[in-house]
């Protein structure tokens, strides 16, 4: 577990990154409402540190947590919300574009997919995007605990298969599961 985990700034632009000194960042994307938030306050033990909401679209700018003065944390948007603006989705793309091509200090993006629902065309486009850009990307399955446990490997193989991948690890905020896999990956 992380000792020190605080929120540090909402960006939207490079100015604002708070990055100064090369630590590496942990970057969470996903479509809206597949549990980015849920899982970086799993992650750091604090339920309340990024807002969590059974609405989608809380997570509006690029969220920085600085981790025990080592790392960052990303929080980013969602994608996939028919109900957000026009507006808000190209600014989506802006932003997310901009960060990949000038951050230079992402180790990990995670790309969580819902386990029950799997890989959506926007979730594909999302993992082809990344790795087009050269980033180092570990797929997640969130939310396993919505289906039972004897269905969980055949939806994690399925993820698998949509995407092209031989890792995907299955995580459930709720029944605490996946959790310390992670970590292990961040603190490797
Ligand atoms: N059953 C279950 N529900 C979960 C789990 N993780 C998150 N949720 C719920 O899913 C909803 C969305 O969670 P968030 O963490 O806000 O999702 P997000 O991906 O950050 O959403 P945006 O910020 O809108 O992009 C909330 O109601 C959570 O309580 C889980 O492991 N199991
Ligand atoms: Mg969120």
């Amino acid at each position: 577990m992380f000792e020190k985990c605080e929120y540090v700034i909402s960006a939207v632009s490079e100015k604002q990154y708070p990055n100064k000194d090369g630590r590496p960042e942990f970057v969470f994307f996903g479509r809206s409402n597949v549990g980015k938030s849920s899982l970086i306050n799993a992650l750091t033990g604090k339920k309340l540190l990024a807002k969590v909401s059974s609405k989608p679209g809380k997570t509006v700018c690029l969220n920085f947590f600085n981790i025990d003065d080592k790392y960052y944390f990303v929080d980013v948007p969602g994608y996939g919300y028919a109900i957000r603006s026009q507006e808000q989705r190209s600014n989506f793309g802006a932003y997310i574009e901009e960060y990949l091509k000038k951050s230079g200090n992402i180790k990990i993006a995670f790309l969580l997919v819902d386990t029950k629902v799997g890989p959506t065309k926007d979730d594909i486009l999302m993992y082809e995007y990344l790795k087009f850009m050269n980033v180092n990307v570990i797929v997640i399955s969130t939310k396993c605990d919505k289906i039972g446990k004897t269905l969980r490997p055949r939806a994690i193989k399925n993820i698998k298969e949509k995407l092209n991948i031989d890792n995907c690890i299955m995580t459930s905020t709720v029944e605490k599961i996946g959790i310390n896999e992670i970590i292990n990956k961040i603190i490797q």
